[in-house]
């Protein structure tokens, strides 16, 4: 069983909805167990066109190789109908593999931890909510990295509308 953290994100449609839902998806994988999930932030776009983003950050513990983890997660974008036309695009829904116990990897199809953690306050906030003493390889404690992101727009959405106290499965 492996400790791992994935990262939901999304800026076209309902994409509050659409990052619940998919936690639900996530949690109904047999080899999946969710142990936390952050509540739900809105974040101006970074590197990256259109509207505000809905971010969010799950805990899991997994008997999935992080293969196998990246293929449930592209089946789920794919569900949510994620089309891809070009970098950064934006849309319906995008599920990163943050980080994965054990594992350090470069490579093309599948870098971890992922490679742009250290410059995205939407992935830095709602994992130090659910792991303050996160420690990121090659950089160290996560929480000395939250100066580098300060100047990025984001925003907590009240507990009220982010489903963060819903039952886990
Ligand atoms: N995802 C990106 C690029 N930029 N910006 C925000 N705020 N949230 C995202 O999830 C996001 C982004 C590429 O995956
Ligand atoms: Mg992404
Ligand atoms: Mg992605």
């Amino acid at each position: 069983m492996a400790h791992a953290f994935i990262g939901f994100g999304g800026n076209i449609g309902d994409a509050r909805q659409s990052i619940t839902d998919a936690i639900v998806c996530l949690a109904q994988h047999i080899q999946i167990h969710i142990v936390n999930k952050s509540c739900f932030y809105q974040s101006a776009p970074v590197n990256a066109v259109g509207g505000d983003y809905i971010n969010a950050v799950v805990e899991i513990d997994t008997e999935l190789n992080p293969y196998g983890l990246l293929y449930v997660c592209q089946s789920i974008e794919h569900q949510f109908g994620r089309e891809r036309p070009y970098a950064n695009a934006p849309r319906t829904l995008d599920l990163d593999i943050l980080f994965y116990e054990g594992i350090e990897q470069n490579h093309s199809e599948l870098t971890i931890p992922h490679p742009r953690i250290a410059e995205r306050s939407f992935v830095i906030l709602p994992l130090l909510e659910i792991c303050p003493d996160f420690f990121l390889p090659n950089h160290g404690p996560l929480k000395n990295l939250l100066p580098n992101i300060a100047h990025q727009r984001i925003t907590r959405i009240t507990c009220k509308h982010c489903d963060c106290d819903q039952q886990l499965h």
